[in-house]
C-alpha cells in the first residue's frame, strides 16, 4: 500500500530531519514484515528466538538493567497552563520542554532505522476507535505494538486522508536514565519518549495514548478513558452481564479479568474483554458501554501460574514476546512462582548465570509477557464489538489489611465517585520501603490522568448526570489480614463468589445491610459452597472497625485537600460519611 496521507508524510519528514535516521521504513503489519524484522533483531541480539517446539512464535528480550519500569518521576503533562496539569502531574512549560526534547532527539536515530508504525486503539471501524502513529528506532517496540494494537494497513485505511491522529515520537537514544523523558502534550495530540526501551515508557499506544492523551480527549468529548479491566459473566441461562474494575498495580487485575469460576458455580462462565484499559461511552440506551482499546496483554510474568491464572498461562504459549524473565539453557522461559521447578541452570534477566542457589531473582519482578488477546481461552466473543459491551457495575479496590471490607456498594453515583477518588492500597512486605503505608490512587489513575485530577473528578460527577441508566459502583478488598497477618480470603477463582453477589445486587435479587460506608452483604448471602470457610469468617471480612475508620476518614480528608479543583460534591460526600459515623 502506498501511504499517501500528506499530514503523516509532512510530520515524518520533519521528525526525520530532527532525528536523522539512516532510513525510514513505513510498516504495513504483514507477516512477511514481522518475520523480516525478527530475523534482523535475532542477528543483532536485540531478540533471542525461543525454543520453537515448546514456545512456537515466541521471542525473548532483555532491557537495559536501569530501564525496567515506568518512570513516573520523569513523566510529564505539558499543558499551556500549569493548573491544567494539576498538582499530581509533573509539568514543564510546553515551549521549554520542546526545546529540551529537540536537543535530546537531534541526531538520536543516526545509524539507525526509523520505523513508522500506524495503529488503531479500539476495534477497527468502530466509531470510538482512534488512530496513532508512532515513530521509533526500536524493532522491539514495533513487534510489541504489532501485538498490543491493530497495526499496519488496517490503520492506514482507517486514517485515510485525515489529520486526526495522535503523534508519538520514540527514540532509545543512548538509554540515558538522566535524560529519560516521557512527555505528553495533550493540546497538541503529541507524545515524546526518549532514552528508554521499557514497554510502559515506549509502547506509546498504551499508557501514554490510551490513558493520558485519551483521558484528556475523553473529558473534552464527554466519555471516559479508564485504567480498568472489563469482564463478562454469563449465567446458566446464557445471559451475560459486564463489569469494569480499577485497581492499582499488584492487586491482580489481569488475574481477575481472566478468572475461572469455582466448580460450585455451575453453568457460570467468565469472559475477558480487557485487562488494563477501558474506553467508556454513554450509549443511546443511557447505559455505559465499554471497549478495550488494546489488542494484546502486557502482563507481569512472576506469580503467573496454572493456579493463579491458567488462562494467562495458556495465552502466552505461542506468539508471545517475553521481556526480562529468565532464559533456560534450552531456550525456554522461567520466572518465580511459574508453578514449574526452577531450571538447574539458566541466565537471569540481566544475562548472568543463575542457579536455584542464587540469591538474586531469576526474573525481574516487573518482567512481562506481550501476548495477543485473541489467544486467551476466556476471550469474550464480544471483545471486538465496535460499540463495546454494556456495563452493569464498576468496581474500585485496593490492598487493605483492615480498613475496607471484602466488598461494599456505594449509595449512589456521587458516593461511588467518592469511593473511587479515595481508594487506596497499602505497601506490602514484598516491596521495598515501609509496610502498611497507605497510598491513595484515585480510580488507579494517579499516574495516568492527562489533566488536572480535580477536573477529572468533576468530569466523573458530570457524567453521572448524563447516564440515565447508571451502573452500580462497588469497592472490593481481597486482601484483609487476620491477627497472624495471613490473608483471610483465598482470592483467585473464589473471587467469583463476590462478583456473583454484585450481580445479584445489580439485578435486585439480594438484600444488603446499610452501614456508614455503604451497603454490605449479609454474611450468609456469600455462597461458600465447596470452600473451607465459615459464615463467621465472612463476618470478619465484612467487619468495620470504628477506630480504624476514624483514622481512615482523617486520612481521606488530608488526601482530598491535595486537589486544588476538588468538586464540592466530594466534600459533601466526606461530610456525609463523617455524619453517618458520628465523627
Ligand atoms: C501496567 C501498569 O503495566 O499499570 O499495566 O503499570
Ligand atoms: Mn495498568
Amino acid at each position: 500500500m502506498v501511504m499517501r496521507n500528506k499530514h503523516v508524510r509532512a510530520w515524518v519528514e520533519e521528525m526525520a530531519k530532527l532525528t536523522q535516521p539512516d532510513n525510514i521504513v513505513w510498516l504495513d503489519g504483514s507477516l512477511e514484515e514481522k518475520e523480516r524484522l525478527e530475523a534482523e533483531a535475532f542477528a543483532t541480539g536485540e531478540l533471542i528466538e525461543l525454543n520453537q517446539e515448546k514456545w512456537p512464535g515466541c521471542v525473548y528480550h532483555r532491557t537495559a538493567v536501569n530501564d525496567v519500569a515506568r518512570v513516573e518521576g520523569r513523566t510529564y503533562i505539558c499543558t499551556t497552563e500549569r493548573d491544567d496539569a494539576g498538582p499530581t502531574n509533573n509539568w514543564v512549560d510546553p515551549q521549554e520542554m520542546h526545546a529540551k526534547l529537540n536537543q535530546l532527539f537531534a541526531g538520536s536515530m543516526k545509524g539507525r532505522t526509523m520505523y513508522v508504525i500506524p495503529y488503531i486503539m479500539g476495534p477497527a471501524g468502530s466509531p470510538v476507535s482512534k488512530v496513532g502513529i508512532e515513530l521509533t528506532d526500536s524493532i522491539y517496540v514495533v513487534l510489541n505494538m504489532r501485538i498490543m494494537t491493530r497495526m499496519g494497513n488496517i490503520a492506514w485505511e482507517q486514517l485515510g486522508d485525515s489529520d486526526r491522529f495522535v503523534k508519538g515520537l520514540h527514540s532509545k537514544a543512548q538509554l540515558d536514565p538522566e535524560n529519560r523523558y516521557i512527555v505528553h502534550f495533550p493540546e497538541e495530540n503529541l507524545i515524546a519518549s526518549v532514552n528508554s526501551g521499557y514497554g510502559g515508557n515506549v509502547l506509546l499506544g498504551k499508557k501514554c495514548f490510551a490513558l493520558r492523551i485519551a483521558s484528556y480527549l475523553a473529558r473534552n468529548e464527554g466519555w471516559l478513558a479508564e485504567h480498568m479491566l472489563i469482564l463478562g459473566i454469563e449465567d446458566p441461562e446464557g445471559e451475560t452481564k459486564y463489569l469494569t474494575g480499577a485497581f492499582p498495580s499488584a492487586c491482580g487485575k489481569t488475574n481477575l479479568a481472566m478468572l475461572i469460576p469455582p466448580a460450585s458455580a455451575k453453568g457460570y462462565k467468565v469472559y475477558t474483554v480487557g485487562d488494563d484499559i477501558a474506553w467508556i461511552r454513554i450509549g443511546e440506551d443511557g447505559r455505559l458501554w465499554a471497549v478495550n482499546p488494546e489488542y494484546g496483554f502486557f502482563g507481569v510474568a512472576p506469580g503467573t501460574n496454572m493456579n493463579s491464572n491458567p488462562n494467562a498461562m495458556l495465552t502466552v504459549r505461542k506468539n508471545t514476546i517475553f521481556t526480562n524473565v529468565a532464559l533456560t539453557e534450552d531456550k525456554e522461559v522461567w520466572w518465580e512462582k511459574m508453578g514449574v521447578p526452577a531450571p538447574e541452570k539458566a541466565e537471569d534477566w540481566k544475562g548472568n548465570p543463575w542457579t536455584p542457589e542464587s540469591t538474586e531473582k531469576a526474573a525481574n519482578p516487573n518482567s512481562r509477557f506481550t501476548a495477543p488477546a485473541a489467544q486467551c481461552p476466556s476471550i469474550s466473543p464480544h471483545w471486538e464489538d465496535p460499540e463495546g459491551v454494556p456495563i452493569s457495575a464498576i468496581l474500585f479496590g485496593g490492598r487493605r489489611a483492615s480498613a475496607a471490607p471484602l466488598v461494599y456498594q456505594s449509595f449512589d453515583w456521587n458516593h461511588g465517585v467518592f469511593v473511587g477518588a479515595t481508594m487506596a492500597s497499602e505497601t506490602t512486605a514484598a516491596a521495598a520501603g515501609a509496610v502498611g503505608v497507605v497510598r491513595r490512587d484515585p480510580m488507579a489513575m494517579l499516574p495516568f490522568c492527562g489533566y488536572n485530577m480535580g477536573d477529572y473528578f468533576r468530569h466523573w460527577i458530570d457524567m453521572g448526570k448524563k447516564i440515565t441508566n447508571k451502573p452500580l459502583i462497588f469497592n472490593i478488598n481481597w486482601f484483609r489480614l487476620d491477627k497472624n497477618g495471613d490473608f483471610i480470603w483465598p482470592g483467585f477463582g473464589d473471587n467469583f463468589r463476590i462478583l456473583k453477589w454484585i450481580l445479584d445486587r445489580c439485578e435486585g435479587k439480594v438484600e444488603a445491610v446499610k452501614t456508614p460506608i455503604g451497603y454490605l452483604p449479609k454474611p450468609e448471602d456469600i455462597d461458600l459452597t465447596g470452600m473451607d470457610m465459615t459464615v463467621d469468617d465472612v463476618r470478619e471480612l465484612l467487619s468495620i472497625d470504628e477506630d480504624v475508620w476514624r483514622e481512615e476518614v482523617a486520612d481521606i480528608e488530608r488526601h482530598l485537600a491535595l486537589f486544588d479543583r476538588l468538586p464540592d460534591e466530594l466534600n459533601q460526600e466526606l461530610a456525609a460519611l463523617k455524619e453517618r459515623f458520628g465523627f
